[in-house]
């Protein structure tokens, strides 16, 4: 019988016996009887972890306090210290399984460093849960941008001068470590560093949300994940209040609400600092360059050891690791300081089991692999004082040929000998694609009409939050029937094309509209049978994909009308490639103007604001993609010889 299931009489005897018995014990009144069966204080019994818990409060110049989790192996002796800062409940981020041991509740990501002995540390940025102080969406350095007296550089500063202070278990050197969001307070970490702070590894960090990471790419807003996110992180400290949805399919949610402004205005975003923001900044104006941190870190000295960890299928930051590495790696000649990392992953998968993504499958844990040789050794030589590992400046993996390479820089250089050269792949009359030149046909051009009314789903519908981490890697055919999607493909290659470094879709465009977007897709086609992997029969796999918002054609800072009817050129600099497409694939080019709901609608007429678009502005657009010797349509490649 339980206790809840005993009856009064028998409780009240008992309980009357146990006062009896604890008052003759200590020979005293009976104490009170307990209001209930919670005691006041519970202290959990937890010696059989292998894992000390301390939860501080760590004061900052300002005088703000931020909850800080520090989690000791047991017997740790001169450890190093791990330090990841997030907006995402540090309580829970070290909660992932109410575990004994270090390693079952810290997340994955820490696996190497728990195997190696090291202390883990997460702590609340300020304003969120457990922490004090005001929150602002990736706070920007101080500045214009923030006139306060601290930033995520100060606040991480005063931190890791506490824990050397103050967990004797350490060694007194610290790593700063996390993806995204964290990522991006990993980066900012490196701004006036504390001494103490050895090396830097952001996992896809949050660099430039206006170009292509988060917010926007090129001026589209991201609107289904970005609504969503901005609520869920600004109306409350604690993300009490989330998100509601009536719709199984977000296709339909969006497309009934009509524009971005507003669905935000249905869900009461107005008083939310971040979505104002969005609101007011919908051109590449100070408010993104002035916060884009690889703008900022070229200017800063380059003093912490930095692996930047960044994913070819990163489905919310592909830009920024990248465009990090190219804005520090000059600044390191010798590549003693900036390392990156090129996986086969989506958003942070390097932090997680990388074996695949979806039906797409890589050699083995391409994840755990990278953590355990490449990851680990270069945080034990900075953090331990491990000798020094032969970490390669750039390690890439090859997809298509399922291997890992080294290279000395990136895009491939050509001290190496075999840099990637720029070859332009032309979009042919008759839907081909080919190396060679456009010459005068009767076929000037691809035509479709796009019609704001039945936007081209970015994944196959219905689109629920479930697959959100594999859309990139998702089979292309679902687009390529459409009849307002321009498709071009090569025959079936006969020999292996290896690409490596960034494509450019450079094309000539006019639309009957005066504003428009404009996407531009590169794709490996399967051969139609593809015995080992059945399902892998003509798949079209996106390598690399993206969106331009035409009103920034001219200056990304001011939007401006399109002529309708005039061919203009456009430059759309795409996502990093390592790739070989094999004998027997194709190469295949599609271009469309909608990628809904993940990017909210251009209505094809130009409006001041797109937030705000009224119903009535939006308009079928007859969109024409141009291939003569005048204006030849091409992606250039960066072609390995
Ligand atoms: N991609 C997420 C994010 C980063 C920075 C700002 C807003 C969102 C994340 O995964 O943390």
């Amino acid at each position: 019988m339980s206790q809840a299931h005993r009856p009064d009489w028998v409780r009240a005897v008992l309980a009357a016996a146990a006062l009896f018995l604890s008052a003759a014990v200590a020979g005293s009144e009976p104490p009170a009887p307990p209001a209930g069966d919670i005691p006041a204080q519970f202290t959990p019994r937890t010696d059989s972890f292998d894992y000390l818990r301390r939860e501080v409060m760590i004061p900052m110049r300002d005088g703000v306090r931020l909850k800080t989790f520090i989690l000791i192996p047991k017997g740790a002796h001169a450890a190093p210290l791990l330090l990841t800062r997030t907006p995402y409940n540090a309580a829970k981020r070290v909660l992932r399984f109410n575990s004994p041991r270090l390693a079952a509740v810290v997340p994955q990501m820490n696996d190497t460093a728990v195997a190696a002995g090291y202390i883990i540390v997460f702590q609340d940025v300020r304003g969120k849960y457990g922490s004090e102080g005001e929150y602002f969406m990736t706070r920007p350095l101080r500045g214009p941008l923030n006139p306060s007296a601290t930033d995520h550089a100060t606040d991480c500063y005063d931190t890791i001068e506490w824990l050397v202070h103050n967990v004797p278990e350490s060694n007194g050197r610290v790593g700063t470590f996390g993806g995204s969001y964290e990522g991006y307070t990993t980066l900012l970490s490196t701004v006036n560093p504390h001494p103490a702070l050895k090396a830097a590894v952001p996992f896809a960090p949050m660099v430039d949300g206006w170009i292509g990471d988060d917010w926007f790419h090129w001026g589209a807003f991201r609107q289904e994940g970005d609504l969503q996110y901005t609520y869920d992180q600004e109306a409350t400290r604690g993300n009490d209040k989330e998100w509601w949805s009536g719709s199984y399919d977000s296709y339909d949610e969006f497309l009934r609400a009509g524009s971005a402004g507003a669905m935000a205005a249905a869900r009461g975003l107005e008083p939310l600092g971040f979505w104002r923001a969005l609101v007011e900044h919908q051109a590449y104006d100070s408010f993104w360059r002035e916060q884009a941190v690889d703008r900022l870190l070229a200017r800063e000295p380059l003093t912490v050891p930095m692996m930047i960890v960044a994913g070819l299928f990163d489905q919310e930051d592909i830009y920024g690791g990248p465009a990090l590495y190219r804005a520090l790696a000059p600044k390191d000649p010798e590549g003693r300081f900036v390392h990156l990392i090129l996986g086969p992953w989506n958003h942070g998968q390097g932090r997680r089991d990388g074996s695949a993504i979806g039906g797409i499958r890589f050699a083995g844990d391409t994840a755990r692999w990278f953590r355990r040789n490449v990851m680990q050794p270069f945080l034990d030589h900075h953090l331990k004082g491990a000798p020094r590992p032969d970490t390669p400046r750039v390690l890439a993996y090859e997809t298509g040929a399922d291997v890992w390479q080294r290279y000395a820089d990136w895009p491939r250089s050509c001290a190496e000998g075999c840099a990637a050269r720029a070859r332009e792949l032309y979009l042919l009359p008759g839907g081909r694609l080919g190396f060679e030149r456009p010459s005068a046909s009767a076929q000037p051009y691809g035509e479709y009409v796009s019609d704001p009314a039945k936007p081209i789903p970015y994944r196959q519908r219905p689109i629920t939050s479930a697959g959100w981490g594999e859309w990139l890697v998702e089979d292309q055919r679902h687009a390529a029937s459409r009849p307002d999607v321009l498709v071009y493909e090569t025959e079936p290659l006969t020999a292996p094309l290896r690409v490596a470094g960034q494509p450019i879709a450079r094309f000539f465009a006019s639309t009957s509209g005066s504003d428009s977007d404009w996407v531009v897709k590169l794709i490996d086609v399967w051969p139609d049978e593809v015995p080992d992997d059945p399902p892998l029969g003509g798949y079209q796999l996106m390598l690399s994909a993206d969106i331009f918002r035409g009103r920034f054609r001219e200056d990304l800072a001011v939007p401006r009308a399109l002529e309708p009817g005039r061919v203009l050129a456009y430059r759309l600099p795409l996502p990093q490639v390592n790739h070989t497409f094999r004998p027997g694939h194709r190469i295949m080019v599609q271009v469309q103007s909608s990628w809904f709901p993940l990017y909210d609608r251009n209505p094809q007429s130009f409006v001041p604001n797109i937030l705000f678009a009224s119903p009535e502005s939006y308009v079928k657009a007859t969109q024409r993609i141009w291939h003569t010797p005048e204006f030849p349509t091409a992606i250039e490649l960066p072609v390995v010889p």
